[in-house]
């Protein structure tokens, strides 16, 4: 059996390779070049622990090739990003289907009687029925679940992925997967996929249900983590370090509070909250909130940075804002990632460049040099220079080179730490 894995990616790549690490034939689909030829290569395009060693493999003994255009095969998985379009009034969030829609529309020339079509993409309530959709116009030869049900030519499931970057390739093998079906079959052959790989247990719903599923996981994160920063945003200004207070809070039984930061970030927490937010707006009040504490972060951060680079000039009368050096610890958007997309500490960086008139120190141990553009202005340093030279620093990524760095050190006089490393 030949399974595609249509769009290589974060999920999609590593899912292709651990695949074709079970002995099967992978045909992985992107509609980038470089992936594609990277990848025959054998080598990756994204970071990823172990993933470079697998792909590797799987490629050398001939179990992995990439395309640009779609073959036929068995069974399609299809990991494409869904973003959310935002107005331009920021009061709604709808979800993009554009590359889900284009995904199906490039798979359906190749599909067969008896095909699986798995979505693994993040997705609004519905998107799986308009899959099916896309493909049953591309496609009037053959049925579909939605108008054939069980005798349908085509099977068709939603699973979503749940793996957390950085841990992609253990979680893939050993997280439990939520198969949505749109027949009872559908779950059987989507199921049946799955246990080529899949070390935890699959447990079979409809397809609606699996998309709410996964949204729900990271709404419930999202609103935890807002919790959390709700209370860092109290305590500053009740004069209380809230790194003790939520490790006291901890010790009850039955309270487990998240960690603050500077905001959330990636490409999941900060999203799929909107995507049931959009859907169900006059109910989904707390997870609206959630969103909107969160992504307040950020300015709140930036604007503890003016307060404290004000204090500064305050207590050295004799410098000027020019004289000031600014070090930003940390761009990535979690610990001990080279991951800066959708990252709160890097938008908070870009601001500080952007807007201070002295010199901004960065300091990232995960990537050799800074993203061209907005930090073109900064300079690329490492912990002791930041330490020695910078007059405020800025703590915006808890990577264990910071905390290493900060044990037995005093604390810098003006500190903003989004993350508790120096003042938890
Ligand atoms: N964060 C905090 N405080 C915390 C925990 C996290 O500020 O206590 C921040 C992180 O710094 C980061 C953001 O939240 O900016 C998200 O990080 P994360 O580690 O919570 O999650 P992701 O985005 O890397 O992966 C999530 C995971 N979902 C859940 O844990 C419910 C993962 O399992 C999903 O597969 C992934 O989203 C996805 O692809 O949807």
């Amino acid at each position: 059996n030949t399974i595609s894995v249509i769009g290589l990616g974060y999920i999609g790549l590593p899912t292709a390779a651990v695949i074709a690490s079970r002995r099967k034939q992978v045909i992985g689909v992107d509609v980038s070049e470089h992936a594609v030829d990277t990848i025959n290569r054998g080598e990756i395009h994204i970071v990823e622990p172990e993933l470079d060693i697998i792909v590797h493999a799987a490629v050398e003994q001939g179990l992995l090739r990439a395309t640009t255009s779609p073959e036929p095969a068995d069974a399609f998985l299809v990991a494409v990003p869904t973003p959310f379009k935002t107005n331009p009034e920021y009061t709604s969030h709808e979800p993009d289907l554009t590359y889900i829609k284009a995904a199906s529309e490039s798979i359906a020339p190749v599909l067969k009687k008896g095909d699986l079509v798995i979505l693994e993409s993040t997705s609004p309530v519905g998107a799986t029925e308009s899959m099916a959709q896309w493909l049953a116009e591309a496609r009037p030869d053959l049925t579909f679940p939605q108008t054939h049900g069980e005798e349908s030519d085509i099977r068709i499931a939603h699973c979503p992925e749940r793996v957390l970057p950085g841990h992609v390739i253990r979680e893939l093998v050993e997280n439990d997967r939520v198969i949505g079906g749109m027949t009872t079959k559908c779950s059987q052959a989507a199921t049946d996929l799955y246990k080529i790989f899949v070390e935890g247990e699959c447990i079979t719903t409809t397809a609606r249900t699996a998309e709410m599923a996964k949204l729900t996981e990271n709404s419930f994160r999202d609103v935890n983590i807002a919790f959390a920063n709700e209370l860092s945003i109290i305590c500053d200004k009740l004069d209380i370090s809230v790194w003790e207070l939520i490790r006291l809070a901890n010790r009850h039984p039955r309270v487990n509070i998240l960690q603050p930061g500077p905001g959330v970030g990636g490409h999941c927490i900060a999203v799929d909250p909107w995507f049931i937010v959009s859907e169900t707006p006059e109910e989904a009040r707390l997870i609206r909130t959630a969103r909107e504490v969160n992504d307040g972060k950020p300015q709140w951060v930036v604007d503890k940075v003016n307060e404290t680079v004000g204090k500064y000039l305050k207590e050295n009368p004799d410098k000027t804002a020019r004289d000031v050096t600014i070090a930003c610890f940390g761009l990535a958007f979690k610990p001990d990632i080279d991951d800066l997309r959708e990252s709160p500490a890097l938008k908070i960086a870009e601001t500080i460049v952007a807007t201070h008139p002295g010199q901004s120190l960065i300091v990232e141990p995960n990537i050799k040099c800074l993203p061209s553009g907005t930090l073109d202005s900064g300079s690329l340093v490492d912990e002791k220079v930041a330490l020695d030279t910078a007059d405020v620093v800025v703590l915006l990524v808890d990577h264990k080179e910071f905390k290493q760095a900060a044990v037995g050190k005093t604390r810098p006089d003006y500190l903003v730490d989004s993350r508790g490393v120096w003042v938890g």
